[in-house]
């Protein structure tokens, strides 16, 4: 009995300390990610659609927010990178999901946030939950990025 007080009284102590959204991602197996982002830039002004695959390991999470990035290198950044899209995708338990972002939506979005971005080639980055407010055991699985480079003309 007193040590089922002890591992009770451990368990409230590492709640409060850790922070109660990472200790309840790792006891319930919640994992979202993107696997994979794939450009079509035959467009007349380059990329004209960006299809995207995201994951979800665990249980189902809704409004998970997304960013979609230009980015001159594979590491991506939600800070310094120019976003130029950005919405939230519900994700099933299990599973993948994919989705697709067309140019005139990346128009409108650039146009309302006032994101402005040179012309030229790019890697096209997906950062799924960049402001870390979903319970997420491994957050090394919420970036994805375009294989190469491709064209962005305003
Ligand atoms: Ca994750």
């Amino acid at each position: 009995m007193r040590n089922i007080v002890r591992i009770a009284s451990l368990f409230v102590m590492v709640m409060v300390l850790g922070g109660c959204s990472g200790v309840l991602g790792l006891l319930t197996g919640f994992n979202p990610g993107v696997s994979t982002v794939v450009v079509d830039d035959t467009g007349s002004k380059g990329i004209s659609e960006i299809d995207i695959v995201f994951t979800n390991a665990g249980p189902a999470l809704d409004a998970v927010a997304y960013a979609v990035v230009l980015s001159n290198g594979t590491s991506l950044s939600y800070a310094s990178d120019a976003v130029i899209y950005e919405d939230s995708v519900d994700l099933k338990a299990g599973g993948t999901q994919t989705v697709s972002v067309n140019r005139e939506l990346i128009d409108e979005f650039m146009a309302e946030s006032q994101e402005t971005v040179s012309d030229g080639n790019y890697y096209v980055g997906v950062i799924l939950d960049p402001l870390s407010r979903v319970n997420d055991e491994d957050r090394a699985d919420n970036q994805a990025v375009s294989q190469g480079e491709f064209n962005f003309t305003n």
